[in-house]
């Protein structure tokens, strides 16, 4: 047998050998404020056995100007290569989750992004146009698993978690969105797309530690997004990686705060819509659409004691970014949401 089916092997033994036994989270505290990941980190917990979560999320992002590199471009330099120039980017999700449990060692989780993605243009004439790519996104239904934990002890009783998720992102969102440019119902660029058009694996690993008797908790992750296949518009996004950690300490009984550092990287589109003009602006270019990012962000976990509810909120800013330019560069991300577990 070759070493790569014994692997796979040795790991679907270990992931059902975790699933049939129940762990008892003896040292878990899921009640503290910073048992749940900061706001913008998704799959990064677990429910009890028949227990259900609904959950709301708004994110906002602000893009503003364009990179080449790790360089800032000015427009007149982006019009310089090309006949139309984005000028700035926001994008905004709206996203209702719901997760529940069948056992203490699974949460099936279903998340509904409602995405508005809003441009605003110039051209080498000064003309100024704005384009709106808004609704319903992919849809994503998945599982997050208990993959294993154990204690520490040292000066302070660790407890150590290790999560698996997989999930699978439904081509529901529109991915041939049109709208008024300088011309009446033009085909809108791939950035401006609601939607894939295609099948995407979320497969992602997150370890969760938690001083028993402190104030502290931390976490990592790293998550994946494949995109598989091609659309019908001929192409498929590029698949994404991201890396993220955080720190959290306890300020209160009901109240936390974090800090978080990200980094991520997302490869080139593969294929091309034949609708749209390469030459015209960098949106439509498969070239100029791939680059990697390091965002650094605070938040707050709120919980209102004896009510299941939960509110926070954590906003990030990159602190570096390298793209392959002109490309618009991100200047801040907002992510608020609010969680219910009943
Ligand atoms: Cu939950």
């Amino acid at each position: 047998m070759s070493l790569r089916k014994t692997n796979s092997l040795l790991l679907a033994t270990a992931i059902t050998s975790s699933l049939n036994s129940t762990i008892a989270f003896a040292h878990w505290d899921g009640a503290r404020p910073d048992a749940h990941a900061p706001i913008g980190v998704m799959a990064d917990h677990t429910h009890k056995t028949g227990e259900w979560m609904f959950s709301y999320r708004v994110m906002y992002m602000e893009m503003d100007g364009n990179r080449d590199g790790t360089d800032r471009l000015s427009t007149s330099e982006v019009l310089s290569q090309f006949m139309v120039a984005p000028k700035n980017m926001d994008m905004e999700m709206h996203m209702l989750g719901a997760m529940y449990a069948p056992n203490d060692d699974l949460t099936l989780n279903i998340m509904v992004p409602y995405i508005k993605n809003s441009m605003d243009h110039i051209n080498r004439m000064s003309a100024e146009f704005e384009t709106v790519g808004e609704g319903l996104g992919d849809i994503s239904v998945g599982g997050i698993f208990n993959l294993t934990q154990w204690k520490s002890s040292r000066d302070t009783q660790i407890q150590h978690r290790l999560l698996a998720n997989l999930s699978l992102g439904l081509p529901t969102g529109e991915d041939d969105i049109r709208d008024d440019t300088l011309m009446p119902n033009v085909k809108l660029p791939y950035p401006m797309q609601v939607g894939s058009g295609t099948y995407n694996l979320m497969p992602g690993i997150t370890y969760l530690g938690q001083q028993i008797n402190g104030n502290y908790s931390w976490g990592a992750q790293a998550m994946a997004t494949i995109h598989t296949g091609h659309n019908d518009e001929g192409y498929r996004r590029g698949n994404r990686i991201q890396l993220t950690g955080w720190l959290a300490r306890v300020l209160s009984d009901n109240v936390s705060a974090s800090a978080r550092l990200t980094a991520s990287a997302w490869d080139e589109i593969h294929g091309e819509d034949d609708q749209l003009s390469p030459m015209l602006v960098q949106t439509a270019n498969t070239d100029l659409l791939t680059g990697q990012r390091a965002d650094f962000g605070l938040g707050l976990n709120v919980k209102v004691p004896g009510t299941g509810h939960r509110f926070a909120i954590e906003a990030s800013r990159p602190v570096w970014q390298d793209l392959d330019g002109p490309q618009l560069e991100t200047d801040m991300i907002i992510t608020a949401g609010w969680q219910w577990a009943l």
